[in-house]
């Protein structure tokens, strides 16, 4: 029988706080710059990575990072040049990255000795963040108040007895986060299957999962069809629903360079972000002394959600310029060869009307006939960039096809200097999924694994991340294991999250750094310490490197140069063996140990199981990697027809009931999703404070709010209210009726049941909200 741990019944104060403290830090009000990076970038990545990591740790790292014999930065995954890589391939937030990883503060065993798991769970993120790298595994056993080291055998075997406990293969989740390295997660994958099940959610569930199931319906494949080479050579670069200049520095530098090319970049975005402006190139002297290079030449400050309007709205200007113009402004040719849906689509477009695209985009026709034009200039080179202002909302998969329809009607696909570009999020995310670690992998990629590891592997689906907090929430006793990440800070609905991990009768993190989910446990918890991307990787004497493939489908090396924060720490895939070997103990012809001191061996298992890896272990070592094949790059689509499709979906915008606002949640320039490395937001002016929610003044001033009056914002969902208490009210450009606030403070208003039309994605950046004021 599942054993029931810990009920909701259980008094909410005695249990460790699943939320950050509600205190403010004091905030420094400043004002939103007009460029990104320069000098102050700079200053800031050189105080990180000294403060953290020593003058000799930290340039040692610093200099090997993104070189093509270095390794990947482990920030995001915007791709690294293939010819003209500077000696500085880096930004200030990967040198955060890096300076977290490399810093010489350690949690130690004496440590948690110190701590209760309360204790720590009352501190805030940035606070356990600080507290530097995890060095042996720890164990919360059954009814303990605090961690206490044991050694690796142990915690295999109690991770091994957990599992081969459970009543049902299905009641155990695998979770990964996309930092995880080709090796770790191809393994990870294997020994899921093995153990039975497709219960693999990952971040990417909650990040690009509708870009994939958009383009994959659209395209034929679930990835960008650009490489960097496109985007400096593009005329016109749509920028949507993105904020590089915190999340991807380094795409600055591309865009930069189109638009030194002559290309023009527009900005689709609520906010008026400082990186979408203008740049000053920190490698470059002249962006060092402060001059900036103006990027976007239009900035469309849609209304929250208005995307898909939008994109209609460019689709229904470039049919009228047809009609006008004598000469072909669509691509007939590829419309008619390459596409099917044009006649169905089109007739959609038709009949939506210009009033109701301004009224839902809350952009003018002109501005948005101006970017048609602009678009249709030339040889139609057109680029579309976007993130999670796009892939959040629950029409983002329809919204993000409205963005391919405009490509295919302009042939813009599979042609140099155009294409699609879901700018992903984590360094490996994209590889991870390539991998395996999908809830629902198509069944050539079973059969092969079923071929290759002579086994029937599981055809269910599994859950996916917001299925998997259901599950938990709904029965207790289920064993939750991650590889990376922070679930429970990650995921919507904090409190519905904790209730569900607490359930469980057991929780495993392999993680570098200490987190909210290892204080948010189940019945018992471990933590196992990881190597990180910086560090060397010797298995049985031999230094071993690992893969990643970037946004762009580029799969290269990644070596790290440092020494090993402790010597008890195991390398991701050293661990997934050891828990596999030690779970499947006697069910498992795979050489889990010899797979564990030798990579090698596993990539010529990628190789005979995934399309594109041919003579992996000899291309890989070539220095820059390889492209994977990606049939919309090369001009042909996947799809069952074979043709790229269009689909006439619906025009939707979110409405919000009246009275009411619409929040999104984002990053500020001083996180790396749930890590805080500091409490400033600099580009967006706000100095020492996260608890604070972005507001047009005039709606501030209808509500009667001064600037940074503390209010208590409250989530409504189908009749249901979430609290988020004691915000800071700061007024900001952003349209009548929006709001912002940080992740991972705000995740407590995000409901669990508030996903996305077929990619289940939770709807973060569209929370309808009131506004208390605190007297
Ligand atoms: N330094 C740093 N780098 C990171 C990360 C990090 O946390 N820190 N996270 C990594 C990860 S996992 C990811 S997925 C990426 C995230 O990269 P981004 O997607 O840039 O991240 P967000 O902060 O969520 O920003 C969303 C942007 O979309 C805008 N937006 C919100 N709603 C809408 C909308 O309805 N329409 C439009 N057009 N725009 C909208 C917001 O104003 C904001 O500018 O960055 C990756 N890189
Ligand atoms: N409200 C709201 N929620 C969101 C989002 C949003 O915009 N708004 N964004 C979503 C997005 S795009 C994403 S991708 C998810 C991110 O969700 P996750 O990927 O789960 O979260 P991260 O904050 O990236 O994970 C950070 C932790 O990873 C561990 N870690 C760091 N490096 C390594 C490593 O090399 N190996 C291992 N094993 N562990 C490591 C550290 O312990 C660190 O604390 O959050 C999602 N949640
Ligand atoms: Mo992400």
């Amino acid at each position: 029988m599942p054993s029931k741990v810990q009920t909701p019944e259980d008094s909410k104060k005695s249990l460790p706080a699943a939320q950050p403290p509600e205190e403010l830090t004091g905030i420094h009000l400043g004002h939103p710059s007009h460029a990104a990076a320069g000098l102050p970038a700079v200053l800031s990545s050189m105080n990180h990575v000294m403060g953290q990591a020593g003058l000799l740790r930290g340039t040692q790292a610093m200099l090997t990072i993104n070189q093509k014999d270095g390794f990947d930065c482990p920030s995001c995954a915007w791709p690294d040049p293939d010819d003209h890589r500077a000696k500085t391939e880096f930004c200030e937030n990967g040198a955060k990255a890096i300076a977290a990883e490399a810093t010489t503060r350690r949690a130690t065993p004496a440590f948690f000795k110190q701590h209760t798991v309360a204790e720590l769970a009352a501190e805030s993120d940035y606070w356990l963040e600080q507290q530097g790298r995890l060095v042996e595994p720890m164990l919360l056993e059954a009814g303990a108040d605090r961690y206490r080291a044991i050694d690796w055998d142990e915690a295999f075997q109690i991770v091994a007895e957990e599992l081969n406990a459970l009543p049902k293969v299905d009641d155990a989740i695998f979770y990964t986060s996309g930092r995880a390295s080709n090796e770790a997660a191809f393994v990870y994958q294997l020994f899921v299957r093995q153990f039975g099940t497709n219960n693999l959610p990952d971040c990417s569930n909650m990040c690009h999962e509708s870009s994939g199931a958009a383009l994959k319906a659209n395209v034929g494949i679930g990835k960008g069809s650009v490489t960097l080479r496109d985007i400096e050579t593009a005329e016109t670069i749509i920028v949507a629903g993105q904020n590089p200049g915190t999340n991807h520095p380094r795409m600055l530098s591309s865009l930069q360079m189109a638009v030194r090319h002559g290309a023009k970049v527009i900005a689709v975005n609520p906010l008026k972000e400082p990186g979408l402006l203008g740049f000053k190139h920190p490698q470059e002297v002249s962006g060092m002394l402060g001059i900036s290079t103006p990027l976007s030449s239009q900035y469309l400050q849609v209304k929250l959600n208005g995307d898909m309007a939008l994109f209609r709205g460019i689709a229904k200007a470039l049919l009228e310029l047809e009609d006008e113009r004598s000469e072909t402004v669509l691509d007939r040719k590829f419309l008619e060869e390459k596409t099917a849906g044009s006649a169905a689509y089109l007739e959609a477009v038709r009949a939506t009307t210009w009033e109701q695209i301004e009224e839902y985009s809350g952009i003018e026709r002109a501005e948005i006939i101006k970017l048609a034009e602009q678009s249709a200039s030339r040889e139609k080179k057109l680029i579309t960039c976007w993130a999670m202002g796009l892939t959040q909302h629950k029409n983002a998969v329809a919204s993000i096809q409205e963005i391919a329809h405009v490509h295919l009607l302009l042939g813009a696909v599979g042609r140099p200097g155009a294409g699609l570009c879901p700018v992903r999020g984590h360094s490996n995310v994209q590889g991870d999924r390539t991998m395996g670690i999908f809830e629902k992998m198509a069944d050539s990629f079973h059969d092969k694994l079923d071929e290759v590891f002579q086994f029937k592997s599981p055809r269910k689906h599994g859950y996916d991340v917001v299925a998997a907090i259901k599950a938990m929430h709904a029965e207790a006793g289920k064993v939750f294991i991650a590889l990376g990440g922070n679930f429970l800070s990650a995921t919507p609905d904090t409190e519905f999250t904790a209730t569900a991990l607490r359930q469980c009768r057991l929780t495993v993190h392999i993680a570098t750094k200490l987190n909210r989910s290892h204080l948010i446990h189940g019945r018992r918890a471990l933590i196992l310490p990881c190597l990180g991307r910086t560090e060397v990787d010797v298995q049985r004497g031999t230094e071993q490197f690992v893969t990643v493939e970037d946004s762009m489908g580029v799969v290269h090396k990644s070596q790290g140069a440092l020494k090993p924060a402790g010597n008890q720490l195991r390398s991701e895939t050293a661990i997934v063996c050891g828990m596999a070997a030690a779970t499947l103990a006697g069910r498992s012809a795979v050489p889990w140990l010899e797979w564990a001191a030798n990579y090698d061996l596993v990539r010529d298992k990628i190789e005979a199981v995934i399309p594109g890896f041919e003579d992996f272990n000899q291309r890989v070592r070539v220095s820059g990697g390889f492209y994977l094949p990606n049939c919309a790059r090369e001009g042909w689509f996947d799809t069952p027809s074979g043709k790229a499709e269009f689909f006439a979906n619906p025009l939707t915008v979110h409405q919000s009931a009246p009275g009411r606002l619409l929040l999104q949640t984002l990053r500020s320039h001083d996180q790396f999703n749930t890590t805080i490395y500091g409490l400033n937001d600099r580009y967006r002016g706000i100095g020492n404070e996260r608890r604070v929610v972005f507001l047009n003044p005039e709606d501030m001033r209808e509500r009667g709010i001064g600037p940074v009056k503390p209010v208590n914002i409250v989530g409504h969902w189908k009749g249901e209210e979430r609290r988020a208490n004691g915000f800071l009210a700061i007024p900001y450009d952003t349209p009548r009726g929006t709001a912002a606030a940080y992740f991972p403070e705000a995740n407590v208003l995000v409901p669990i049941d508030s996903i996305a039309d077929e990619s289940l994605t939770p709807t973060s950046k569209a929370v309808e909200i009131s506004l208390e004021l605190v007297e």
